[in-house]
């Protein structure tokens, strides 16, 4: 497959609803075909997960596969099934789960036959139905990530794809959706998350259909190009082109790949700044000509390959130009609608001073892609050169909305053409009109930009766009064409008649495999299918699966029990099956419907090797009395006597969903009022009832506490600090400066998305920065005052000019500088300061008993250490939650004001879908919110001031964002109240967090353990809560290791690794879950890295050697001997 180069499907991002038709469901042919046994057996187990069987080779059309006819029927059934349960209109109760159950397989059988719309609005009709049971099919999110994928919606694959990895991480299609997120992560240019799926995928031991390994490795090579890492890019690809890829997958287009993108990436290192001489600019152009020369002679038909030489060829001496308008002219001749070749040729054309045709190409380009921000800026440039100053200024608007390379230097540009056309409108008309200007030899009039598309080339090219779009969007309107085969209706494909004489395919050897699994309870149909199934494969064989997708994998890779269960389960589910081997004519009838229908997930199930998939939230099924003893032999039996074995958590799960916000009440003030607590004695300070009142808050405003404990805050200014520490590293976020309310793009528009940039700098620079502003502000007031008396004069009147300039501009232009993140954990070289914080009352300190975070034993920066921010007016620290909700504590040192932003925990699910309709991310984005449509959205906000000497409690979980209104610094730390609200957001969270892919900084795992060891619980729900995870975490651990060490293919011993003193937690170097105690190691690079159990068991288990931390006897000793204790309140703890 070419990487990264599908351009099938029609981009559905905006809103897949409205960009296609919803197909009909309702059938317009009237015959039932009929089903055989073996087809209906194949039917039931077709989902998803056999989309390369049917879609993974190009080269076969699915009208000639050898199983279409099974497609087809399966269809033509499902179909009328449909139709017959819209016409009942009754979708409640058991009738709700059939629908589903039969729009689900109208979704995969519509996939595999490549109906992507039809197959779109099957599977979204199954999850609105029942989007409790859509995880519980494993196919059901993949092939909606397939078909979300295939439509470019890739949010939305990402979404469905991370589902189904939450829910089955070690399934054989793991390795398929690893593939395919990093391909979607790349596209929204997630490039850390994109490479960690690409290796994901590249170290399973199932390697991936969609890109094969050494496709994956280019892709990786392109994802370090995309991210601005073009040497990384460069060493990938050149070692790839050096090792001996076997064939297939070391095929011509994939060495022509690597050498196109060898070529790219040379001729941009002469672009940028990394060739010193103009010797090194030569070679490196010289190398760029030689692959690309390389890459056209692999595979000749590639457009890209020759727009890239008509770049490099551009890049040369006028002689070369010819040579790059014949490449750029073959580019377009084998794809035609590109926009980055018409830009190129534009700019070629426009230095052959030929604007006419520089003029059409860049039309083209933006026709294409109107958000080509080169193509409009390009364009601009043109009619600028050609004194065509109003169309100039349109170009550039335009090629400002979208991401342009230089904004800054295109807004100046924009102010200054606005100013001069709205000075002298004779400017705004076309040169050859007015008197006056300048006639150069080449200042011909160019046809105005909204003439401009009615060009002959454009105007062609348009044409057989609109045409080829026609032709697409009619593509998916008919769905497959298999649907229009009607003779399919009575091919028989009877077993005995048609497979006879060939070997087993590897469905049918998987399904042999799930029959033979349960052979004893297998009724009389699947007697029948496994007598022949073996009958034949005994006779024939398998086919060794080379040219078949998704068979890589050797017998003990195959599907888990559960899988077979589950397949089995399905069995009764959709279709009718003919037990004498006559065809079946008709669907059941209604009143054979009520047969015992399974729901979906509804089951028990034989243990596997290991549960299918690990969560802390997952259900108990044994009593929290549980000795550690009897939850160890429990676990022993999973290996020695499976059929004594009872799960003791649920081993399939759901992933996880935000909390349901509480119901609106009449009348309810959604602007709520900030509890201001003023503290005016120490005994205050250190009172319960502050502590109590605190966690149960969303967000407290505190006043006077730092007073009342003699705190000197003046170690946290920026004097003492510049004092102390002038080289300190400071992390600097470049922002546009708005007022509170507003969040606008670089256009003025209002959006939630924040736009920074990232550097860094010292405390002596910023320092100085934050002075100079300060300075800089202190003399525009003292002008203005002083120009209000004295109006006049030049110097005035051009300053004032520039602030209304400033002022009328829908565009922020000012970039202000926030001093974010300063680490101020080092206790020698900020010893006074964390001293000083020690003041604080328990319950808010940095170290405490009280403190969660103090127990974990070891420093997680910026949570258990404290944090410095350093603000000039307008600084913001977007809208988050802290890490795994924790709570925190922030003072504003001063001397200027904050103003703060919170939301209850409960409404965060609600902002994180309108994160989401933003385009940003709650977790990953920068985003700022908009208040007025929060209390439209019904959600509460908090909004005070924080002056100088505040402290800030932030409730658990409380959704805050931040903004500076003066000069003034804030330090900030984490807290964990030992109470059950907070430690159940918190695990909720980190299961959250691996949902969305995204790494929990508190290890809950390692922290429970701890708090078990370290602390007396009175609390019952404490208790309860921390004992679950024990179980849990504990069982766990416990089948983990007897699983390593049984393995027949590991056979190592588990090897003792005590955790050191302060030993950080490990998380996963893959997927970066955290990793309690059974550690699998593996050297890379001359690195241990340490991996979960889930990625170490993808890839080779032998490479791996196995340490544990802490024995069991420990664990089990720390078990037992937590207790609740029922002691006198005044020895409270938690
Ligand atoms: O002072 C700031 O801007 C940081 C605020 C914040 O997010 C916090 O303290 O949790």
């Amino acid at each position: 497959m070419e990487p990264m180069e599908e351009d099938e499907g029609v981009n559905m991002a905006q809103d897949i609803r409205e960009a296609l038709p919803a197909p009909s469901f309702l059938p317009v042919h009237e015959v039932i075909p009929r089903l055989t046994l073996y087809e209906r057996v194949r039917l039931d187990s077709l989902t998803s997960i056999n989309f390369l069987e049917f879609q993974g080779n190009p080269s076969l059309n699915i009208c000639m596969h050898p199983e279409r006819h099974i497609l087809f029927k399966g269809f033509r059934i499902l179909e009328k099934r449909i139709e017959r349960l819209l016409t009942q209109g009754n979708t409640e109760g058991e009738d709700r789960i059939d629908a589903f159950l039969v729009f689900l397989k109208l979704g995969h059988i519509s996939l595999l036959a490549g109906d992507y719309a039809r197959a779109l609005s099957a599977y979204q009709q199954a999850h609105s139905m029942a989007e409790d049971h859509f995880w519980k099919d494993s196919g059901a999110y993949h092939g909606l990530g397939i078909v979300y994928l295939h439509f470019k919606a890739y949010g939305c694959a990402i979404e469905a794809f991370n589902r189904q990895l939450y829910s089955n991480p070690t399934s054989i299609i793991a390795s398929e959706a690893n593939a395919r997120l990093g391909v979607c992560y790349k596209a929204v240019k997630l490039y850390p998350d994109a490479l960690r799926h690409f290796n994901s995928a590249l170290n399973d031991r199932i390697e991936p259909v969609f890109l094969s390994k050494p496709h994956l490795r280019l892709n990786i090579a392109l994802t370090h190009d995309s991210a601005g890492d073009i040497e990384k890019a460069y060493a990938e690809c050149t070692q790839l082109l050096k090792e001996d890829i076997p064939h297939p997958n070391g095929g011509p287009l994939l060495r022509a790949a690597i050498q196109r993108e060898l070529g790219w990436l040379c001729y941009r290192a002469v672009d940028a700044d990394r060739c010193g001489t103009a010797e090194e600019r030569e070679n490196k152009l010289t190398e760029a000509e030689r692959h690309l020369h390389d890459s056209k002679a692999l595979v000749p038909e590639s457009g890209k390959t020759h727009y890239y030489l008509g770049r490099c060829y551009g890049e040369q001496n006028q002689h070369r130009a010819h040579e790059a308008f014949i490449n750029y002219r073959s580019s377009i001749d084998k794809s035609e609608a590109d926009s980055d070749t018409w830009c190129s040729i534009g700019v070629l054309y426009h230095q052959q001073k030929q604007p006419m045709d520089a003029l059409q190409a860049f039309i083209c380009a933006v026709d294409l892609d109107p958000e080509h921000s080169a193509a409009w800026t390009n364009l601009g440039q043109l009619y600028e050169a050609h004194a065509q100053f109003a169309d100039a200024l349109s170009c550039y608007k335009n090629a400002i909305k979208f991401n342009p390379a230089c904004p800054e230097h295109l807004k100046s540009r924009i102010i200054i053409l606005e100013r001069e056309l709205a000075l002298s409108p004779i400017l705004a008309q076309p040169p050859n009109r007015p008197q006056g200007l300048p006639r150069h030899a080449h200042l011909v009039v160019l046809p105005a930009l909204k003439e401009a598309g009615s060009q002959p080339i454009p105007s062609e090219l348009r044409q057989r766009q609109d045409e080829f779009l026609k032709l697409k969007q009619q593509k998916y309107r008919d769905g497959s064409l298999l649907w229009r085969m009607g003779e399919l209706a009575g091919v028989r494909s009877d077993p005995n008649v048609h497979h006879e004489s060939r070997p087993l395919d590897p469905s049918q050897l998987n399904m042999l495999r799930i029959l033979k699994y349960s052979e004893s309870n297998l009724d009389d149909t699947c007697k029948r299918v496994l007598a022949n199934l073996e009958h034949r494969f005994k006779r024939e064989g398998c086919l060794d699966g080379s040219d078949l997708p998704l068979c890589k994998y050797t017998v003990s890779q195959l599907p888990s029990e559960i899988q077979a269960e589950d397949a089995l389960r399905n069995f009764e589910s959709l279709f009718d099956i003919d037990y004498k081997g006559d065809p079946i004519v008709k669907p059941k009838e209604e009143d054979d419907e009520d047969d015992e229908r399974p729901t979906p997930g509804d089951d028990t199930i034989t243990s596997t090797e290991l549960p299918n998939a690990f969560s802390l939230l997952a259900p108990l099924k044994i009593p929290i009395d549980v000795t550690a003893a009897e939850l160890m032999s429990q676990c022993h039996k999973r290996v020695e006597r499976r059929h004594e074995f009872r799960e003791m958590f649920e081993e399939r799960i759901a992933p996880p969903s935000p909390p349901t916000p509480p119901a609106m009440k009449p009348g309810e003030n959604l602007n709520r009022p900030t509890p201001l607590i003023t503290v005016e004695s120490r005994k205050d300070a250190h009172s319960i009832e502050l502590q109590k009142f605190c966690e149960s808050s969303p967000i407290v405003l505190i006043r006077g506490l730092t007073t009342q404990l003699k705190m000197d805050l003046s170690l946290f200014s920026t004097k003492t600090l510049l004092e102390v520490c002038p080289d300190h590293e400071v992390e600097v976020r470049s922002q546009y400066k708005m007022p509170p309310d507003l969040n606008l793009d670089h256009l003025g528009r209002p959006t939630w998305a924040c736009d920074s940039q990232r550097s860094f700098t010292t405390i002596q620079k910023y320092a100085h920065y934050q002075a100079d502003s300060f300075k800089h502000s202190l003399k525009e007031e003292s002008d203005k005052l002083r120009n209000q008396g004295a109006k006049y004069g030049a110097a005035a009147e051009s300053a004032a000019k520039r602030r209304r300039l400033m002022e009328e501009s829908a565009m922020p232009l000012k970039m202000i500088k926030f001093g974010t993140n300063v680490d101020l954990s080092d206790d020698v070289k900020f010893k006074a300061q964390l001293t000083e914080l020690a003041k604080m009352p328990p319950f808010c300190r940095v170290i405490a008993g009280c403190n969660l975070l103090s127990h974990l034993g070891h420093t997680v920066l910026g949570m258990n250490t404290v944090q410095l921010y350093m603000k000039v007016p307008g600084t913001r620290t977007p809208g988050h939650t802290e890490n795994n909700c924790l709570a925190s504590i922030n003072i504003n040192i001063g001397p200027g004001d904050c103003e703060w932003f919170g939301v209850p925990y409960e409404y965060w699910g609600v902002i994180d879908k309108k994160c989401r309709e933003q385009g940003t991310d709650f977790l990953k984005g920068a985003w700022w919110p908009n208040h007025d449509e929060l209390i439209q959205m019904g959600v509460p906000v908090y909004r005070f001031t924080q002056k100088a000497g505040d402290m800030v409690w932030v409730g658990s979980g409380c959704v805050h964002w931040v903004q500076s209104n003066g000069w003034c610094n804030n330090v900030a730390w984490n807290v964990g109240p030992m109470t059950h609200q907070q430690l159940t957001m918190a695990v909720h969270q980190y299961e959250w967090n691996k949902l969305q892919d995204y790494k929990s900084l508190v290890p809950m795992q390692h922290l429970f353990w701890q708090i078990a060891k370290n602390v007396r619980v009175t609390n019952q729900k404490v208790y309860s809560l921390v004992r679950g995870m024990l179980i849990r975490s504990l069982a766990y651990c416990k089948m983990v290791a007897e699983w390593a060490e049984n393995k027949h293919e590991t056979q190592k011993p588990i090897k003792n690794q005590p955790r050191q003193k302060r030993e950080i937690t490990h998380y996963c170097t893959l997927c970066e879950v955290e990793v309690f105690n059974i550690l699998f190691v593996k050297e890379v690079n001359s690195a241990f890295t340490v991996w979960c159990v889930d990625c170490a068991r993808r890839g080779t288990i032998q490479d791996y050697i196995i340490l544990q931390q802490i024995p069991f006897s420990e664990l089990s000793q720390i078990f037992d001997a937590f207790q609740l204790h029922m002691i006198s309140k005044t020895t409270l703890v938690a």
